[in-house]
């Protein structure tokens, strides 16, 4: 059943104030979301009662701790229906998760000559890990290109993973073009060529149902501020197998089994790839927030964001100055929506919008070969979560057109 906004809306404090004298209309959600007063809350609640450094102390509060960012574990494993809490690595996001697999598995298993496939549509995050390691081994990185809509161009990833492929990474759903790929076709793929594949859902994992098991993805990264829990803690999932096999990240305390002057044992996954203090607070945030997530229902959140982009997408792509990148059909757009207005400088947008209460962002969103592959330099970009409403689409077509009037005097 769907949830009440007005419900939601009482949890987001932050989502109420003004600025600039006008409503805020949050849409920048692809960069970081919101954090609801449950989060909030579990954060106060684990420093005011059960701080302490976890895996190593037998004193209560040790325990208490321990016992919180377990739970958080579990907690995510069940959100993307992984096999076993072990398959899962907290990280310190998206870029730190994809950064490990390339730095492990790929450092182990990639020799001169081998071919890592990507799209031409991914984050730095998902490509420059991919080009140093390929830079490093001497081996060649190919990108899958687009079709004419802005989706990931299967006939393309048919040519270019081949039997020479060893890993694919690809974004589950695209930051600037609002797409999302087709993830469980590009695993079953990959796999008949005998390679891995790395699954970037970072745009994905806090929009829609994710599993993991049924896309048959060996690894899958993705970061909890996105999905409303602090900065600065995110989740790798690794099949149990292949994270086994792996050489340690970083190395330090509690990630080993035994140490002696001149050689050291690994301790078992995932731990063995959490070296140090971890960020236990930002566990529990986490766990607090997939409740929270829950408890509205995957399926819900992502209907919910398909309505806004139902209602706001014609709306956009009716302005003759707007220019709307990826698919122009709303049913194939998630809510992440990258455009430009005429010839003004997307910053120069974002700057108007903010006047008017409406926060976007504007660059090349991380994203410099697609901007190059689109003939860009920058695009603006709304982006929208289940908390937006048809309040805040209203106001980002209002703050549109009056952008156009103030730059042009209505003439372009
Ligand atoms: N992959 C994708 C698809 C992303 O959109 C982002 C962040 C990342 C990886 C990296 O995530 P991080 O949490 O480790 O930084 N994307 C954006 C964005 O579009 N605007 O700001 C951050």
């Amino acid at each position: 059943m769907a949830y009440s906004i007005n419900d939601v809306l009482a949890d987001f404090p932050i989502l109420k104030q003004r600025v600039n004298d006008e409503r805020l209309a949050y849409l920048d959600n692809a960069a970081t979301a919101q954090r609801p007063r449950q989060v909030l809350s579990a954060l106060q609640d684990f420093y005011e009662h059960d701080n302490a450094n976890v895996h190593r102390g037998v004193h209560t509060l040790a325990e208490r701790a321990t016992k919180d960012y377990e739970d958080a574990r579990s907690k995510v494993q069940h959100f993307i229906n992984a096999q076993s809490s072990d398959e899962i690595v907290f990280t310190k996001g998206c870029t730190d998760g994809l950064n490990l697999v390339a730095a492990t598995y790929g450092e182990a298993n990639i020799e001169a000559g081998d071919e890592i496939v990507i799209s031409i549509m991914e984050h730095h995050s998902n490509l420059i890990p991919w080009q140093q390691l390929a830079l490093r081994k001497h081996a060649t990185l190919k990108y899958i290109g687009l079709t004419d809509q802005g989706q990931l161009d299967m006939a393309d990833a048919r040519q270019k993973i081949t039997d020479k492929t060893k890993i694919v990474a690809v974004a589950h759903a695209s930051n600037v073009l609002g797409t999302v790929t087709p993830l469980k076709e590009l695993a079953a793929l990959a796999h008949q060529h005998g390679a891995i594949i790395v699954g970037d859902g970072a745009q994905a994992a806090p929009h829609m149902p994710v599993d993991v098991r049924n896309l048959d993805v060996d690894f899958y990264a993705f970061s909890g501020h996105k999905m409303m829990s602090p900065m600065g803690i995110g989740v790798l999932y690794g099949k149990a197998s292949l994270l086994r096999a792996m050489p340690p990240y970083q190395y330090g305390g509690e990630m080993i089994s035994d140490v002696h002057r001149d050689r050291s044992t690994w301790a078992d996954i995932p731990l063995k790839f959490e070296a140090g203090t971890q960020n236990v607070a930002g566990a529990v945030g986490l766990g607090t927030a997939i409740d929270y997530l829950q408890s509205l229902g995957m399926a819900n959140v992502q209907a919910q964001e398909q309505k806004l982009v139902d209602y706001v997408l014609p709306k956009l792509t009716a302005l003759p100055y707007v220019t709307v990148y990826g698919p122009q059909d709303p049913s194939q757009h998630t809510g992440v929506i990258a455009f430009n207005m005429a010839n003004l400088h997307p910053h120069d947008v974002a700057t108007a919008l903010d006047m008017d209460g409406v926060a976007v962002r504007a660059g090349h969103h991380c994203a410099q070969p697609l901007m190059e592959e689109l003939g860009l330099t920058a695009t603006a970009r709304a982006s929208f979560y289940f908390y937006n409403t048809k309040s805040d689409a209203d106001q980002l077509i209002k703050a549109i057109k009056e952008t156009k009037e103030f730059f042009n005097g209505g003439t372009f």
